[in-house]
């Protein structure tokens, strides 16, 4: 009983490091075709993908994902 509420609560504090720390931006390109598309994006937690892709071609540069993502 203990044992498996040390579980969930590590696993929550973990879950916590993650969503402070955007995943690299080759991690989101699931492709790995150099763009993040607005199906990968929204693998991104609170990430809104037409605010973050400037020049609205669709798609996110790495330039485009890490300057929406810095904190
Ligand atoms: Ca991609
Ligand atoms: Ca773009």
């Amino acid at each position: 009983m203990t044992r498996s509420l040390i579980t969930a609560m590590l696993l929550a504090m973990c879950s916590g490091v993650v969503l402070a720390a955007p995943p690299a931006f080759e991690d989101v390109d699931a492709n790995a075709d150099g763009a993040i598309s607005q199906r990968e994006a929204g693998a991104v937690e609170g990430l809104d993908f037409k605010q973050a892709d400037t020049n609205q071609d669709g798609a996110l540069s790495k330039k485009e994902y890490q300057a929406a993502t810095k904190s």
